[in-house]
Parts: C-alpha cells; sequence; structure tokens
C-alpha cells in the first residue's frame, strides 16, 4: 500500500498491518508499533516518522486499543535519526515538519504508552522511548546519547523528558559525555521501569501490556490524565470529572457489588 492510499478506513483496522517502515500488530487489546528498518537498526527516516505520527492517530482514535507499544524490529530498538539524511538539510524545519508532529502525538497520546526497549536505544530513538509511560528494558539494552558525538543538541523532546525523569545535572552532563551506558546505569537514573533478562523480554512486555489492556480504560486513562495535571488545583478538579465518570462504569459497579456480597 503506497502512503496516497493510507487512510483511516483502509489503515490498520484488523490484525496486522505492513506500511513501508513500520509494522502494526493489534491483539488483546494492545496495540503494537514496531519499527521496521531492522537492517539499518531502526534508524529513523522521514517515511518512518511520518507512517508513525499516522499510525499513533488511528490507534489513539481506536477504542479496541488500550495500551500502545513501541518497539523495534531486529537487533536495536532504534539507532536514532538515519544519519543518511542530506547533509545540506535544516534541520530545524526537519524538526518541525517530520519529527514534531510524531513528537506531540506520543507526549500527549491519552492512552497508556509503553516503550519496548532491547539492543540500542541511541539518540532521537532516546528521545522517542521517553515519551512513553513506561519502559520496559531487556537487560543487554545500550542507551546511547549519540547527539553531541556528532555535534547536536538532544532534540525530538529528548531534554523535556530527560529532565522530567532524572536529576537535571546528571540528565545534561549525561548528554554532554555523549557516552553509552548499560542499561543498570540507565535503571539508576531512572529511565527504566521494569529491567528483564533477554530471555524473557517480548514475554514480559507482552504480559505487562496485556494486564494492563485487561484494567478499567476509563480508570487506566483518567490516571494518566491526573498524573498530567498542570497544577495540584487543576488535578483536583480533573480528578471530580474522572471519578464522577469511573462511579458510573459497569466495572466498578461489580466490583463493589462483588466485594459487598463476599463473592
Ligand atoms: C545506520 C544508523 C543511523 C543510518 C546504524 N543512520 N544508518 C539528527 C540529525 C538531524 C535531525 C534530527 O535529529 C538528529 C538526532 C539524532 O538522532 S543524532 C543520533 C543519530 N544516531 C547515531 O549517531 C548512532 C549511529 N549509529 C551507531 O553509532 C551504531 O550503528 C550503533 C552504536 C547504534 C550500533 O553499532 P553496531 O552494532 O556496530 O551496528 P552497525 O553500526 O554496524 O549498524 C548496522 C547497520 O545499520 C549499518 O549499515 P550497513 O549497511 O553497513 O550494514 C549502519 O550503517 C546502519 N546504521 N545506525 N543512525
Amino acid at each position: 500500500m503506497g502512503n496516497s492510499e493510507m487512510n483511516s478506513d483502509s489503515f490498520i483496522k484488523r490484525g496486522t498491518l505492513n506500511m513501508e517502515t513500520i509494522q502494526i500488530t493489534r491483539h488483546n487489546g494492545v496495540g503494537w508499533l514496531k519499527w521496521n528498518r531492522p537492517e539499518k537498526l531502526n534508524a529513523l527516516n522521514e517515511t518512518l516518522l511520518k507512517e508513525a505520527a499516522e499510525a499513533m492517530q488511528d490507534l489513539v482514535a481506536d477504542e479496541d486499543v488500550r495500551v500502545i507499544v513501541l518497539v523495534g524490529e531486529g537487533r536495536a530498538f532504534s539507532s536514532g535519526q538515519d544519519l543518511t539524511i542530506e547533509s545540506d538539510a535544516d534541520y530545524g524545519t526537519y524538526l518541525e515538519d517530520v519529527y514534531h508532529p510524531l513528537v506531540r502525538a506520543l507526549t500527549s497520546c491519552p492512552k497508556p504508552l509503553i516503550a519496548g526497549i532491547h539492543g540500542v536505544v541511541a539518540g532521537a530513538g532516546l528521545s522517542l522511548a521517553l515519551a512513553a509511560d513506561v519502559r520496559i528494558v531487556a537487560r543487554s539494552t545500550k542507551f546511547s546519547s549519540a547527539f553531541i558525538k556528532i555535534g547536536l543538541v538532544a532534540d525530538a523532546g529528548g531534554p523535556y523528558h530527560l529532565k522530567r525523569l532524572m536529576r537535571p545535572d546528571l540528565a545534561i552532563s549525561w548528554m554532554w559525555s555523549g557516552r553509552t551506558i548499560d542499561a543498570e546505569q540507565a535503571e539508576r537514573f531512572g529511565l527504566v521501569t521494569e529491567l528483564v533478562e533477554d530471555d524473557v523480554y517480548t514475554k514480559a512486555l507482552t504480559e505487562y501490556a496485556e494486564a494492563l489492556a485487561k484494567q478499567s480504560p476509563v480508570a487506566v486513562e483518567g490516571m494518566k490524565a491526573l498524573f498530567r495535571a498542570e497544577s495540584f488545583e487543576a488535578g483536583l478538579e480533573e480528578e471530580i470529572q474522572w471519578q464522577r465518570k469511573c462511579g458510573q462504569t459497569d466495572i466498578h459497579r461489580q466490583a463493589m457489588h462483588a466485594f459487598l456480597t463476599k463473592k
């Protein structure tokens, strides 16, 4: 299917769909968005970034999808920006037009967003992973702050998320160094939600995502919204709406009934 033929009706309604550079699979309430350029360690090119932004829109709009997982095909999550980009490209315009729609779609995603990280995660690939709510990480993963090594600032929303997730002095010191760190160090930095052994990584990731997809979708989304409230008062205001909504769901009523009748 060419780009021009992609629209919400023809796109990922059921099962697995292969676009040029990503693969989308939907199973047990989980929408899997997989970077699919394994021969280039899932380096992020323009096609991939645009296809992923479109896929995110569809996955968010699809009410059968309760949890979205980002993963990479092959031996890496992503090696960052595809460095075969034209050397005279205006990176500012490129970020604005190509990266930012995807970065916004990830960061504003109302549904739980999980990054499943293995192999290598570098540069802008790291930035995309940091936009997720949780990161399930295989123990042998290497985290590379590659940007400075090629004379660039960290981008694709990376600095914002790093500052949110870890101590700002450690974050900027790491970005200035260009160091590659292992998954244990990344965990100490606060970038890892669950560190799992390589041989159980896919299973652990699938179980985590599918268990989350079984929870009350209203409570799960509400929880995410409340964790993003802009202030204490805004949070109190928003919890009124969310808890009212949760209180009216069947899942809540059935759970209350079961408790009260000791079933
Ligand atoms: C790649 C890449 C890659 C293309 C591996 N591109 N082919 C930058 C610019 C503009 C605007 C927006 O923002 C940014 C932000 C950034 O993301 S900057 C950071 C960019 N990423 C990097 O600097 C990492 C570059 N890659 C590497 O350092 C290594 O490939 C790592 C350490 C990730 C993995 O090393 P190895 O395990 O030894 O694998 P490899 O280097 O042999 O890579 C396998 C293939 O993938 C190889 O292709 P080939 O045809 O020779 O088999 C690489 O050329 C290709 N590849 N990363 N980013």
